[in-house]
């Protein structure tokens, strides 16, 4: 028998969180075999809320949980956490300007960095969901000296996937078969979705699609903007997506890719130009916990355009949150 991995989840009453925390404690994170211990962080006020997930968590009887506890006190959340998710945030108000949000949520995750620092396992892995999700994950790492970089990053998979059937449909091929895409940058519609190095099958996609004006026109537009289409069509903001991505981000990051190509934002070491720390959308490969950047891809001239612009705008949320972590 397995020991059970110690699993936190923040917003854990959100609407995320609702699909987000079945699926871990079925077993779809890491696998059927593997015991979890669910942690589920809210505010006070969402308590009760929380006691009703829990309820129906128990009324699954999933074999895999070992255990949960809800709480609104960081440090009691992260206690020897090996894995979590950082999905709560403080949404935008209205009226609320850029930098009141960055503001706002840089309280949340320097309270919640230093918590990992202090309560975690040293070898947890962080997935920021919350938005600003880059610049959130930043401030965490930042605020937990005593933990490796390496522990952090932030969810770009949403994209990533996005944008892989968004290619499969125009393509006319099975989203499963293709390989080598890459989502660059912020998780934001700056982001630079790019399927210059992709595959399905040992063919390059561009070439089965050979139409740069549906890529610079189309492609990349609509898939920075899916997420804003999914709550005009839905009235809500995406939450299962954003959750299997989630799912798909961490599994890939502690279980293994297996050598496929993934997007992950992770903090730069200074490749492809990118200042130190910054938490930037890559691809990687990732084996049991451990990321390899694939590096040293080539940037053309409307590659290097839009790789500017996605970069700056992370560096103007660096550069307005550097006073809140000095
Ligand atoms: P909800 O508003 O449904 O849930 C958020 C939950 O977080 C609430 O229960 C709230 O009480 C809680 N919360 C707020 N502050 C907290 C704190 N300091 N500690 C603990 N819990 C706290 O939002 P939901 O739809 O679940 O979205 C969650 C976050 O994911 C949002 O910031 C959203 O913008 C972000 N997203 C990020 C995506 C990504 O790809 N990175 C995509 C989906 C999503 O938009």
């Amino acid at each position: 028998e397995k020991s059970p991995v110690r699993i936190a989840v923040t917003g854990a009453a959100g609407q995320i969180a609702y699909a987000l925390v079945f699926r871990i404690a079925s077993g779809a994170l890491l696998g059927p075999d593997q015991p979890v211990v669910l942690t589920l962080l809210d505010l006070p006020q969402m308590q009760g809320a929380l006691k009703g997930v829990m309820m129906e968590l128990e009324d699954c009887a999933f074999p895999t949980l070992a255990g949960m506890a809800a709480t609104d006190d960081p440090k009691v959340a992260f206690r020897d956490a090996d894995i979590a998710f950082l999905v709560g945030a403080r949404p935008r108000g209205k009226g609320m300007e850029r930098k009141d949000l960055l503001g706002a949520n840089a309280e949340i995750f320097t309270v919640q960095g230093r918590a990992l620092n202090e309560a975690a396992s040293r070898d947890v892995r962080v997935l920021v969901v919350g938005n600003p999700a880059n610049t959130n994950a930043y401030i965490a790492m930042k605020s937990a000296p005593d933990l490796s970089p390496a522990c952090f990053s932030a969810m770009i998979r949403l994209d990533h996937n996005r944008a892989a059937s968004m290619l499969a449909g125009k393509a006319g091929i099975d989203v499963g078969t293709i390989e080598k895409l890459v989502v660059w940058g912020n998780h934001s519609p700056t982001m630079y979705p790019d399927y210059r190095f992709a595959e399905s099958g040992g063919r390059k996609l561009a070439a089965m699609i050979d139409d740069e004006a549906w890529n610079r026109e189309v492609f990349i537009p609509t898939v920075g903007k899916r997420g804003a289409a999914v709550i005009e069509a839905r009235g809500a903001s995406s939450a299962a997506s954003a959750a299997n991505a989630a799912i798909d981000q961490m599994r890939d990051w502690v279980v293994g890719s297996h050598g496929k190509w993934v997007s992950m934002a992770i903090a730069s070491d200074g490749s492809y130009g990118v200042p130190e720390d910054i938490m930037f959308g890559v691809p990687v490969t990732a084996e049991r916990g451990v990321v390899t950047r694939i590096s040293g891809l080539a940037m053309d001239e409307f590659a290097t355009e839009r790789f500017a612009i996605t970069l700056n705008e992370l560096k103007e949320e660096r550069d307005a949150v550097a006073h809140l972590l000095a």
